[in-house]
């Protein structure tokens, strides 16, 4: 085989290993092979969102009524699904549906099991949607099925564009994470020496002062400032570099009844964390559903505008320029208060447009649920960002909250950040808590779902959903307990990693000429340099992605160096 044969050989092998293999078949729908309706009619269409046509369905006359595709599956594997989606019209008193992505699973004693693979629950006639998720599948089956349901028969849609595919098992998932931290997170340091001076005995340490990649979590306004919890204080300060308050800055907190408003209490903990380097996320200006103040709940939508804007004034007036991040409509995918109420599908992209004008160095996020504790929302959060990115809103990040139950599979959870990933945009584990009794598991899927985030490309940093179980909305999930807020094994493994595994801090021997080579996390850093034990000088630097020289200049006599100039870059 020539030169061109041997590259023709690798291209066919590197897109085997690339492509992703669909398992649906006719997934492009430019026909109907493959694809039946289920208590419907199904016909091709050329209403398409890729190729020539799409399935349109119609004459649906219950929820489960819709496109469906029996698929090959094994036991014992997550099978990831997902389709695009476009209804034509509302039912009755709708203004918006949710669109269920669905499996019917036959299993060999002849019954079937309903399961939901994800939804997209604000869904409006004439645009295209992702609906999708995963699921696992438990051995004994006969048969899956596919489908998309919607609640309310007599809604027709078109499906197109569809792919399912198996998630990928992490059997060496520890290896793989650590090799992509070492790449991800670290850089070159070198450290030389050189100068008039030539003296022996001289040492180069260097401790990180703090991490590039952002550790954090959310505290209690008031705990953080009194002086009654200082043990709550130490452990925060001790590895955390990142701070959200948990509750003080919502809407209920900040004006519990109309025209009262309490903003001392978190600008009290904002200004106390700042003055101590803590780097912060606000949380949130908006939040719908049962969480927004009760003076709200029986106002009309021409009542409640003037609100919102004269809230998102005040609150980015009193906190601008504090916030690294905004979440400013929290939960919106699942809460549409202020949506229903205006009847606006587009508030939540003119809150974003609002923020960011009136506070423009702090990044707008979207902040949701069930994305990647289980992939319910996954689809529609991804759907969401296009949308948002496409319409020219100042979307600059993706929150995802990571709220686990005991439950934890890192290879569906990888995979479905991956989903998100793919839309681009830096994304934020905002809230992780895991409430699981036993502390030894405990210790260890905080540990597993930490080096996934940290090994991933996309996240930029981890927030914990707060760590004392004296101050915890799922105590179980806490990392240290009691009134001396001791560790658990889950808290000492957090500290473990936060303050040694993903740090680093080294001191070598260097003599004149030499060169130290350290391979460093990367962040902002001190150096120290010692002469027979005695500190002689000391310097601030920071290791970015592109690595570091130090070249140390020294003069002076060899019995009483002193360091010129450390000359950085
Ligand atoms: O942990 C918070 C709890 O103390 C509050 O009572 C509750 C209502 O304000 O909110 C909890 O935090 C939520 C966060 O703000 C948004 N995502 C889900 C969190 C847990 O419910």
């Amino acid at each position: 085989m020539g030169v061109r044969g041997n590259m023709l050989l690798v291209l066919l092998i590197l897109q085997g290993i690339l492509a992703v293999r669909n398992l649906f078949q006719n997934p492009g729908l430019e026909s109907t092979n493959g694809w039946t309706c289920l208590d419907c009619s199904g016909s091709l269409s050329s209403d398409k969102r890729s190729g020539s046509h799409s399935y349109h369905v119609t004459g649906r006359n219950h929820d489960f009524s819709g496109a469906s595709q029996e698929v090959q599956v094994s036991g014992g594997h997550y099978y990831y699904f997902k389709v695009w989606v476009k209804i034509d019209n509302t039912a009755n008193g709708k203004w918006y549906h949710d669109v269920q992505g669905q499996i019917d699973i036959l299993h060999n004693n002849g019954q079937h099991e309903y399961q939901q693979v994800g939804e997209t629950n604000y869904v409006f006639p004439g645009r295209w949607y992702l609906v999708g998720g995963d699921h696992y599948v438990a051995g004994n089956i006969k048969s899956i099925r596919f489908y998309v349901q919607i609640p309310e028969a007599g809604v027709n849609y078109h499906i197109d564009d569809a792919q399912m595919d198996e998630v990928a098992y992490l059997s060496n998932f520890a290896n793989e994470a650590n090799q992509r931290i070492d790449n991800l997170r670290k850089a070159n340091l070198a450290i030389s020496l050189s100068g008039s001076a030539s003296p022996s005995g001289l040492q180069v340490e260097i401790q990180q002062t703090k991490s590039e990649f952002g550790w954090g979590s959310a505290v209690d306004a008031n705990m953080i400032v009194d002086g009654n919890k200082k043990a709550y204080q130490n452990f925060f300060y001790d590895i955390f570099e990142w701070a959200v308050l948990e509750n003080a800055m919502k809407w209920p907190a900040i004006e519990g009844s109309k025209g009262n408003y309490n903003y001392d209490t978190p600008l009290r903990a904002v200004n106390s964390m700042e003055s101590k380097g803590i780097i912060m996320r606000g949380h949130n200006i908006f939040w719908g559903g049962d969480f927004v103040p009760n003076w709200q709940k029986s106002m009309s939508g021409s009542q409640l505008r003037p609100e919102l804007e004269k809230h998102i004034k005040g609150m980015v007036g009193h906190f601008k320029g504090k916030f690294r991040h905004w979440d400013v409509n929290n939960e919106n995918l699942h809460l549409h208060f202020y949506e229903d109420k205006l009847r606006d599908q587009y508030i939540t992209q003119w809150m974003f447009r609002e923020t960011k004008k009136l506070d423009p160095s702090a990044t707008c996020y979207l902040n949701d649920y069930n994305i990647i504790a289980n992939s319910g929302s996954t689809m529609a959060y991804v759907d969401q960002a296009y949308w948002f990115k496409a319409s020219g809103v100042p979307l600059g990040g993706m929150g995802i909250q990571s709220h686990f139950g005991a439950y934890v599979d890192v290879s569906s959870v990888k995979r479905r950040l991956d989903e998100i990933a793919a839309v681009g945009l830096p994304v934020w584990i905002t809230e992780l808590d895991i409430s699981e009794p036993d502390e030894t598991k405990k210790a260890k899927k905080y540990e597993d779902l930490m080096r996934l985030y940290f090994s991933h490309p996309a996240v930029k940093g981890v927030m914990f959903w707060g760590f004392w179980d004296g101050r915890h909305w799922r105590p179980q999930a806490a990392l240290a307990n009691g009134n001396n807020v001791t560790p658990n094994a889950a808290g000492r493994k957090v500290q473990e990693l936060l303050k040694r595994t993903w740090r680093t801090n080294e001191t070598h021997n260097i003599g004149h000429g030499q060169t130290v080579h350290i391979r460093a996390f990367k962040g902002s850093y001190k150096l120290l340099v010692r002469h027979n034990g005695h500190v002689i000088h000391t310097q601030n630097f920071s290791l970015g992605g592109h690595g570091n020289n130090l070249k140390i200049n020294l003069s002076g006599s060899g019995s009483n160096p002193h360091v010129d100039h450390v000359l950085i870059g």
